[in-house]
Parts: structure tokens; C-alpha cells; sequence
């Protein structure tokens, strides 16, 4: 890794801005910092266009208050965005994950709207344009990312209108009655539309865009496309689900060392006949309490044994500085307390529950041990969990319960699909899986793996980057 600092020869013809850079800054106990590389699909996916293209990537660098010069990492050009402990507070854990999150989220959770906040998310916005506009060579493309940064495209264009600027929103773009609650919804459509290409996972959400642009802004539409007649550009809105590296999962689960360690599991767990796995953040749109609520009445009612079945939960901390997040962990740690009160043995509980990161060794062992995946959100953009259970299960073993309100769900289409709002329709479903003939289990996931292989993440970023070219070539009007 090197350090320099920017200059006019620094500027890159392919650029991506995303609230977080690639790497995370480590506080090391000994006093020193070091840089730790996230094993994020995002970053598996742009790495070799990066390279091909040379490129930048601009993103705040997970510590607050500290700046951080542009520096060189595996053939990408890192430039560290600074965000204070305030902008954190009011941009990250206000705006964009207090206000934005649960307002896209179908307000599973009240939004909370605060004009500070806003005006705080606005200038953290110019923030990342600026940088981007500084990083960027005459004509290149820029990929903006999430709901964290929906005004960069305007903002951006407005001082760089040579550049190819795209956007891809990974959580769900809410319905028009929703979406219409936003005091500042004028303002976050016309940022969108500084893109030349807004991309989204689903065609649902690419919809609720287009209607609200008719809607709010009195623009006109035809089929993925917004016509803006004061600058002659033309925006095209279109779904471009996301995925994995499948291949690369894959064959971690085919290691031999990963076997043995989902073997080792599966006897810790007290070899139960099955094995019920939910992996997530941390998130009350990820159904975690409605699945293990589940899963205990199935108990209660006598449906089920813990000879039976069992269940791992492995929660990611995520957000903990916000309120709704700390009542949800205390929400299900009494929930997970409260069954294993009941039903769990000495050295046997009914559920097996881990506040923890783990490494995608150990992931991808979990998912070879689970024979029931449930994956639960009361909304999601696409659940990129749902993907790697599928990966991992190369001997078509295995059955996948999954949310008809994940976006997975428009492509896993052999999963059990629920509704996770209704508690029984999702206990039934859970046994169904449980008690799933091997035959038919078999049928729906080699179904779906063929499915996956051909849709994995390459092939994602192709097509949002091509059809960002194409666009790039028809723009005006
Ligand atoms: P997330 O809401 O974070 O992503 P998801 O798509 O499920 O949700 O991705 C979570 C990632 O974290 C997965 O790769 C998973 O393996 C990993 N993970 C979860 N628990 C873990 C643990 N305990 N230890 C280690 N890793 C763990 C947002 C949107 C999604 C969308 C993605 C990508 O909310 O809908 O699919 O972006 O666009």
C-alpha cells in the first residue's frame, strides 16, 4: 500500500463512490493502524473492472474525525472521504439509517424525519461529488452507490456534465404513497436524475421511480425512460439484480477443511436430524424475531423436538448507536433466552445464537451444516444471504426458506416462499421444509443453482456497466 497525495495525474477514467471504502482503518492494540481489506461482494465484483480501468474508489474510511490522504491498494486508487463525529450522527445514523432506511423499508419502522439531519446529509453529498469530480479524468465514468448518497449524481453533474455518471440503489425504492411522506422528495428524485442510468433490484422499485417522477415532478415517461426537458437528457431507470461470486463460494464449500468443520458443527450442536440456519445483520427488516418466534411456538405446540430440529442464528452487530437497533437486540435476546428457558438441555440448546462476525471460512461451513436455511425479511433490496446458502449446496441438498418480500425471491423461485408476517403460514412452512422429501429438495435446489451460476456477479456488473455505456452513447435528446 502507498501514500501520495492527489494531483491532476491522480484522475482515473473509472470511478466508484460509495459511503465506505473498501478497507476499514484498524486501531491495532499495539498503538499503530493498519488497513484491513472487507471481503465485500462489491468489491469482488468491480475489482477486476477496476483494474482493466485503472480506477478510484472515493468512500469514508470507517473512522470518524481523522483525514486520511489518497493512497494505492491491489491496483485500485483509494480516496478517503472525512466525515466528523457529528456528520456521522447526523448523515449516517440519522438521515440516512433512521430516516431513509425504514422509509424504504416499507416503514416497518417509523422514519424519523429532522431538518438538521437533512441539511447535514446534503453537505456530506457535496462532499463525495466534489471528491469525485477531483478524481475523475474528462469523460469517464463514475458509479454512484445507495441510498447514502442519492444527491451525488446532480451534484456531481452539475460541475462535471462530461462524465458518464450511474446509480445503483441496493435497498428497496419504495411505493409513490410512501415515498411522498419525504419532506425533501423533490430534492432526492432530482438527485437521482443527475444519473444517466439509475439502476435498482427490482423491477417494482424502477417503477415506483418512473411514477414518481410523473407524479411529483410532472416529467414524462416511456417505458425505462424520463425525459428532462430543461437539459435535454434522458434517464433510464431499469432493475439489475445483484448477486455473488458463486463460483469462488463454491469452492470454499468444496474445501475439504470446510466439511470437516460442518461436521464438527453439526456434532456441537448435538447432531440433531436438522439444522436450521438465519445469518443477518442485525436488522428489524430482516424478520429475525418473527423466524425465531416461529421456531419457538413449533416447539411449544409439540410440532417439534429439539431431536428434531434446532436452530443457529448468527447476528452481525450493525448500527448499535441507533435506538431501534438496541431495543431489537434486547427484543431477541429475551425471545431466544425465553425458548431455551423452555426447551433448551445441559449442553443442548434449541437455539444457538451468536452476536458475532465470522469469516466466510467458517460462513460457508455453517451453510454446508444447515439443512434449513431461513431467510425471513419483512423487506429487502435483494438478501444476498439466500445466494450463498444456494452456492454452497453444490451436492443439491438442502432446502431454502425464503421471504416472497426479499428480492431474491424474483429469482430463487424454487425456495419455500413465505409471508413472514403470517406466523403460521411460516410455522407450517418451516416444518414443510424440515419434513421435505429428499427427492424434492433435491429437484428445487439443483433448479436454482442452475439459476445462480449463470447469474452471478460478473455478470451483474457487466450489465449495469454496459448498459451505463450504451446510454452514455444516446443520452441526448
Ligand atoms: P445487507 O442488508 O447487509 O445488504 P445482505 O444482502 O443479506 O444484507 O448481505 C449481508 C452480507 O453480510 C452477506 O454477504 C452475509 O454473508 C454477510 N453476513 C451476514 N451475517 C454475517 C456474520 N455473522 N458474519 C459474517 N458475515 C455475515 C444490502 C441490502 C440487501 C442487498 C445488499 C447487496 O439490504 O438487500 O442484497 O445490500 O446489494
Amino acid at each position: 500500500m502507498t501514500s501520495s497525495t492527489s494531483n491532476e495525474s491522480d484522475q482515473r477514467g473509472f470511478v466508484v463512490v460509495a459511503n465506505r471504502l473498501p478497507i476499514d482503518r484498524v486501531n491495532e492494540p499495539d498503538g499503530t493502524v493498519s488497513w484491513r481489506r472487507s471481503p465485500g461482494g462489491l468489491v469482488t465484483a468491480l475489482e477486476p473492472v477496476m483494474r482493466r480501468n485503472n480506477g478510484a474508489w472515493v468512500g469514508w474510511a470507517g473512522a470518524p474525525d481523522i483525514e486520511v490522504e489518497p493512497f494505492d491498494d491491489g491496483g485500485m486508487r483509494l480516496v478517503p472521504v472525512p466525515l466528523s463525529t457529528r456528520e456521522l450522527a447526523e448523515y449516517y445514523e440519522g438521515f440516512s439509517n433512521a430516516s431513509l432506511w425504514p422509509l424504504y423499508h416499507d416503514v416497518v419502522a417509523p422514519p424519523v424525519f429532522q431538518r438538521e439531519w437533512w441539511e447535514c446529509y446534503v453537505s456530506v453529498n457535496r462532499r463525495f461529488a466534489d471528491t469525485a469530480a477531483r478524481i475523475a479524468a474528462d469523460g469517464a465514468t463514475v458509479w454512484v452507490h445507495d441510498y447514502q448518497l442519492q444527491l451525488v449524481p446532480e451534484l456531481l453533474r452539475a460541475q462535471r456534465p462530461d462524465l458518464r455518471i450511474g446509480f445503483f440503489l441496493h435497498i428497496p425504492f419504495p411505493p409513490t404513497e410512501l415515498f411522498a411522506r419525504l419532506p425533501w422528495r423533490q430534492r432526492i428524485l432530482r438527485g437521482l436524475l443527475g444519473a444517466d442510468l439509475v439502476g435498482f433490484q427490482r423491477p417494482g422499485a424502477a417503477t415506483n421511480f418512473l411514477a414518481l417522477c410523473r407524479r411529483l415532478l410532472g416529467l414524462s415517461t416511456q417505458r425505462d425512460r424520463v425525459f428532462l426537458p430543461d437539459s435535454d437528457r434522458v434517464v433510464r431507470a431499469r432493475a439489475f439484480p445483484i448477486s455473488i461470486d458463486v463460483a469462488g463460494l463454491e469452492q470454499l464449500a468444496r474445501d475439504p477443511k470446510t466439511e470437516a468443520r460442518a461436521k464438527e458443527i453439526r456434532e456441537e450442536v448435538g447432531n440433531p436430524k436438522r439444522i436450521l440456519l438465519g445469518v443477518d445483520r442485525l436488522d428489524y427488516t430482516k424478520g429475525i424475531t418473527e423466524r425465531i418466534r416461529a421456531f419457538g411456538e413449533l416447539l411449544d405446540d409439540g410440532d417439534l423436538t429439539t431431536d428434531e430440529a434446532v436452530l443457529i442464528q448468527l447476528a452481525v452487530p450493525s448500527r448499535e448507536r441507533v435506538e431501534q437497533y438496541q431495543i431489537l437486540r434486547d427484543d431477541v435476546e429475551l425471545l431466544i433466552g425465553r425458548i431455551n428457558g423452555a426447551h433448551g438441555r445441559i449442553g443442548q440448546p434449541a437455539i444457538t445464537y451468536l452476536h458475532n462476525t465470522v469469516d466466510r471460512a467458517e460462513l460457508a461451513a455453517l451453510f454446508r451444516a444447515a439443512d434449513v436455511m431461513v431467510v425471513t425479511p419483512l423487506r429487502d433490496g435483494m438478501n444476498l444471504v439466500a445466494k450463498e446458502y444456494v452456492a454452497c449446496r453444490y451436492d443439491n441438498t438442502g432446502s431454502l426458506v425464503l421471504s416472497e418480500f426479499a428480492g431474491a425471491a424474483d429469482e430463487l423461485k424454487q425456495a419455500i416462499l413465505v409471508n413472514p408476517f403470517d406466523v403460521d403460514g411460516l410455522k407450517q412452512n418451516i416444518l414443510h421444509a424440515i419434513r421435505l422429501e429428499e427427492r424434492e429438495a433435491t429437484r428445487r435446489m439443483r433448479a436454482m443453482r442452475r439459476y445462480l451460476v449463470e447469474h452471478d456477479v460478473d455478470r451483474w456488473a457487466s450489465a449495469c456497466l454496459n448498459a451505463l455505456r450504451e446510454d452514455g452513447d444516446n443520452a441526448r435528446l
